[in-house]
């Protein structure tokens, strides 16, 4: 399938999306947002897929929602677009997503990373909620993930006043999972993906639904949630296929169901 701002490619068991708009330091449009979503969910269905990782490009991750499309926006046009539908979409795959970023990640790209289930970051990541420089507040869930993911105090400097946190202070703060040299940032994360993807799928599915739970649910709610998937889970051959590989000391051979 060939794309118009997005490439794609498989590495083994990993399905890839770069983003490719580097003149506009890959400004999320619609025309972009939409193939992104296409080919996730073509991989997410793929059964050769395990994992998903999206990144962009040295100098930026995305830099943002296209202000020059957004620019003549009305309310009116804002609700009937389905914009925001896309980070939803991503926000909903079942299988996990890893993002690799350098670079900036801003706006709706931090938006997006912060949707992603794990964030490999080059020692040149920037991330940033720069909206209110524009007159407008983070509108894809940066209110809210940015929050949950490095606390009160230090979102609302970000989202307030258009702080932006370093790679370092991004893995201080739990936002990223590790923080790489900017040479081998793709390979680091590709590997992170490379090994996800190997692991027993629908165990993987529940593991990110279960995790995810957190932020949905009151912890009583999340623990039967939890409980009723770990249960599930015994229906599976996987988990057969599991148990018995440990206990004759073999490399189990996972089939997806
Ligand atoms: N949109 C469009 N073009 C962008 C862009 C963006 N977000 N960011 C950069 N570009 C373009 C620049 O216009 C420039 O294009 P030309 O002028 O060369 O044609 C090119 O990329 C290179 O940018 P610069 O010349 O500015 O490069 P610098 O290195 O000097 O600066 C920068 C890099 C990242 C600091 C700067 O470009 C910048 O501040 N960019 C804007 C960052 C920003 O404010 N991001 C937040 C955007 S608002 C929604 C949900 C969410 C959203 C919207 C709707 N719904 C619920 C419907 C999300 C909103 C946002 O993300």
């Amino acid at each position: 399938m060939s794309y118009e701002f997005i490439l794609t490619r498989t590495e083994g068991r990993v399905g890839i999306v770069q983003l490719n708009r580097p003149k506009a330091l890959n400004a999320l449009n619609k025309g972009l947002m939409s193939e992104l979503v296409e080919a996730l969910t073509a991989f997410d269905a793929d059964n050769e897929i395990g994992c998903m990782l999206i990144t962009g490009n040295e100098r930026a991750f995305a830099a943002g929602a296209d202000i020059k499309e957004m620019a003549t926006a009305t309310p009116v046009t804002m609700l009937a677009s389905s914009f925001l539908n896309y980070w939803a979409q991503i926000g909903q795959l079942g299988k996990p997503l890893i993002a690799a970023i350098s670079g900036f990640a801003l706006g709706g790209g931090c938006e997006l990373a912060m949707a992603c289930d794990m964030i490999v970051a080059s020692e040149s990541a920037k991330f940033g909620q720069p909206e209110i420089n524009l007159g407008i507040i983070p509108g894809a869930g940066g209110t809210q993930r940015m929050t949950l993911a490095v606390g009160k105090a230090l979102a609302m400097e970000m989202i307030l006043n258009g702080r932006y946190l370093s790679a370092e202070e991004a893995a201080q703060f739990g936002l990223v999972n590790r923080v790489v040299p900017v040479e081998t940032y793709f390979e680091d994360a590709l590997s992170l993906a490379a090994e996800v993807a190997e692991r027993a799928p629908v165990a993987l599915r529940m593991a990110k639904e279960a995790i995810n739970a957190v932020f949905e649910m009151p912890l009583q709610a999340g623990l039967n949630h939890e409980r009723r998937l770990f249960n599930i889970l015994f229906s599976t051959e996987d988990q057969k296929e599991g148990m018995d590989a440990f206990i004759n000391k073999r490399k189990a051979s996972w089939k997806g169901h």
